[in-house]
């Protein structure tokens, strides 16, 4: 009787999850959750007041400051929030406490599910040293090496030389590639070792080493596994993550190019064996070196989920987040081995907030605009962010993944290439650009990957500098026109004597224009604005273009006509700040805050204001001899200056009207006699 109630509370299913994350992993983990009607408890920091994943919870709590050290890492305010929330279970997400066994123990001390391996197996593969012990017990296949206790240099230099160089120093406390060193021989082993272990002891406050074979081509793939807590375990096939800079992965893809059959199998029992050596529970990543003669080996193994696991969703059809509910739900595995299957090909491209021309240094600041491709089955988008959002110092600068599928790499890249032209983010840097350069790289194309790639290509792929034409410069100025026409309509339905109410068809006669002055890449491009019974000519660089157009009601979408040639662009402005996006290309301008315009008085015409105003400067008296085109009055009307100027050699024989007069449309403002 009381083994049953025991296990009737033990499967007592999860009905509140916490998650201890934020951004685009909380957001996603979210998503699936509710919609196992799963309540979701978010926790917060000051940063993410406003954030995603606070609005998507149907609770949140504040956990404190910005700086993860005092909100997302501490391990007992989270714990504190979970109880007083009633949180059955705490879903980590990746990164903050998703590894930390003392956090997943001290949930499960507070009978909080942990959703994530058992503590000993975070236990184990925590250190690297340990994982290759495990792991060789397991037989499970290893670069060959010396990772045994014994840290004496003139026994770690003969195990060197028994191998053969080059070869590489790890720390075993290291981790993504912090605390490795390449030695080419024998001679400088000694000196590379001593600095590799002053390095680890600095960075991780452990100098054990272990050696290793130099590998020199290797592609990253990596496994996912997934094991329940009745012994049974599968994995879901591979990704391979090769494409990192600085040991960060940039693109990832899934299944790996040119895998055989048989290597995808032996690689996935080997995973499933290694997930069974350390009676593994939830989901798991088994990551291989993939030497270029087709053989494998362990490299390490990930307790947590990944960021790129949606590219495994995608070729198998799966949720990997409900998979880890329903194991830690104490159910088994939804699916057997011979159950599952992939189909297509998937990839990942990471949205960075951060410069890929200032050597990829993470950059800040407010989302002034986020526009996402289309989304469909083919094209994902897990996102952290809206439009509006800032992206801060305190945390990660991935706002974003864009994840696509398609029926083969070549058909997935190309959708990857068209949803990357349609990503667009103005307000920050990102790395879009370089994402689409890289998705559009031969070698990329060619699947020629290794982990070397962007030591390889990364500097064709940044410093790109896109040349802008005309045509996307008249596109900055029909947006300033059509923003003043409509800012001028809009004042206009305020005073109703307006000329662009006149129903007479008032316009400022053909020979009158306004000055645009655009600020690119500190450059003044000046155009031209001549008005025209349908939208304007434009002079740009001395060339006249007739242009016309509308930008859509979400002021984004601008429809050109440029002489016949008919063109789309995407504009997003804030204040003076316009970004055109166009082709995964994109152009920052500045306007200058100008609000002057010409205006030529017809041959026939007195010198009357060509609007309702008022009279900001006068620049002629009374007896004053003026020359064709000399400016004689400054009115102010609809926000902008107008300086009307003569239209032919005359002498003033009265100055109507004095500084801060208002004036009719039509009004004469001086008296003069042609010379
Ligand atoms: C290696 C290796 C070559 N030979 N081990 C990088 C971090 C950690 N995952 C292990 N890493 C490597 N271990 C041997 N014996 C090359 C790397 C490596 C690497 C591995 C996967 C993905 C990207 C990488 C970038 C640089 C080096």
């Amino acid at each position: 009787m009381v083994s049953e109630i025991m296990n009737n509370v033990k499967n007592k299913n999860i009905q509140k999850i916490l998650i201890a994350n934020r951004g685009e992993i909380a957001c996603r983990v979210i998503r699936t959750a509710q919609q196992m009607g799963i309540q979701c408890v978010a926790v917060y920091s000051d940063a993410d007041q406003n954030s995603q994943h606070v609005k998507l919870a149907d609770e949140a709590w504040y956990i404190g400051n910005s700086p993860a050290s005092e909100s997302y890492l501490r391990a007992d305010k989270i714990l504190q929030v979970a109880k007083q929330s009633n949180s059955d279970a705490v879903h980590p997400g990746y990164g903050f406490l998703s590894e930390n066994a003392g956090f997943a123990k001290a949930c499960s001390d507070n009978n909080i599910i942990f959703i994530g391996p058992p503590t000993g197996a975070i236990e184990a593969m925590g250190s690297k040293s340990e994982a290759k012990n495990i792991m060789t017990l397991a037989n499970v296949p290893l670069v060959e090496g010396y990772h045994g206790d014994s840290q004496e240099e003139t026994l770690l230099n003969q195990e060197a030389d028994k191998i053969g160089y080059p070869v590489l120093i790890k720390a075993t406390a290291g981790g993504g590639g912090k605390g490795m060193r390449v030695v080419e021989t024998s001679e400088e082993f000694l000196l590379s070792l001593q600095s590799c272990k002053r390095e680890a002891l600095s960075s991780f406050g452990d100098d054990k080493v272990l050696i290793e074979k130099y590998l020199t081509k290797p592609r990253h793939v990596e496994i996912q596994v997934f094991a329940d807590n009745f012994g049974n375990a599968v994995h879901l096939f591979e990704r391979d993550c090769s494409i990192q800079r600085r040991h960060q992965k940039v693109i990832e893809e899934a299944p790996a190019p040119g895998l055989s059959e048989d290597t995808r199998n032996a690689m996935g029992q080997v995973a499933i064996q290694a997930a069974k050596a350390i009676n593994y529970s939830g989901a798991g990543t088994v990551e291989f070196l993939y030497d270029e003669d087709g053989s494998f080996y362990f490299m390490e193994m990930n307790t947590r989920l990944q960021v790129e696991h949606p590219v495994t969703e995608k070729i198998t059809g799966l949720d990997l987040v409900e998979w880890q509910i329903i194991v830690a739900n104490n159910q088994p595995l939804p699916l057997k081995q011979d159950q599952l299957s992939f189909n297509g090909h998937a990839f990942e491209a990471r949205i960075y907030a951060e410069d890929p021309n200032n050597d990829f240094l993470p950059v800040t600041g407010k989302i002034d605009y986020l526009g996402l491709p289309k989304l469909n089955s083919n094209v994902r988008v897990d996102s952290g962010v809206v439009t509006g959002d800032s992206v801060s110092v305190f945390y990660d600068p991935m706002i974003a993944k864009l994840i696509v599928w398609d029926k083969d790499r070549n058909s997935a890249l190309a959708r990857l290439r068209g949803a990357l032209s349609e990503f667009h983010v103005a307000g920050l840097t990102t790395n879009i650009e370089f994402l689409h350069e890289l998705a559009s790289h031969d070698s990329f194309m060619n699947a020629d990957l290794d982990t070397h790639f962007l030591d390889k290509h990364g500097e064709e792929l940044c410093n790109l500098t896109n040349d802008v034409s005309d045509s996307i410069i008249a596109s900055v100025a029909l947006t300033v026109m059509l923003e003043q026409s409509s800012q001028s309509l809009e004042q206009a339905l305020d005073n109703h004597s307006s000329p662009w109410l006149d129903s007479t068809g008032w316009r400022l006669n053909e020979d009158n224009h306004h000055i645009i002055e655009i600020i690119h890449n500190e450059q003044l491009i000046t155009v031209i604005a001549h008005f025209r019974e349908q939208g304007f000519v434009f002079e740009i660089s001395g060339k006249d273009y007739l242009v016309k157009g509308d930008l859509s009601d979400n002021q984004h979408d601008l429809s050109l006509d440029i002489d016949g040639q008919k063109s789309r662009v995407i504009i997003s402005k804030k204040d003076n700040d316009i970004v055109v996006f166009k082709n995964s290309m994109s152009w920052s301008f500045q306007i200058k805050d100008n609000k002057k315009s010409v205006v030529e008085q017809e041959e026939s015409s007195n010198l009357t204001a060509p609007m309702p105003g008022t009279v900001i400067e006068v620049m002629i008296e009374v007896g004053q001899e003026i020359e064709k085109g000399q400016p004689i009055v400054i009115m102010e009307a609809m926000k902008m200056e107008h300086t009307i100027k003569a239209h032919k050699s005359l002498v003033i024989t009265d100055v109507l009207y004095a500084v801060g007069d208002l004036v009719e449309d039509g009004a004469e403002l001086v008296a003069f006699e042609e010379l």
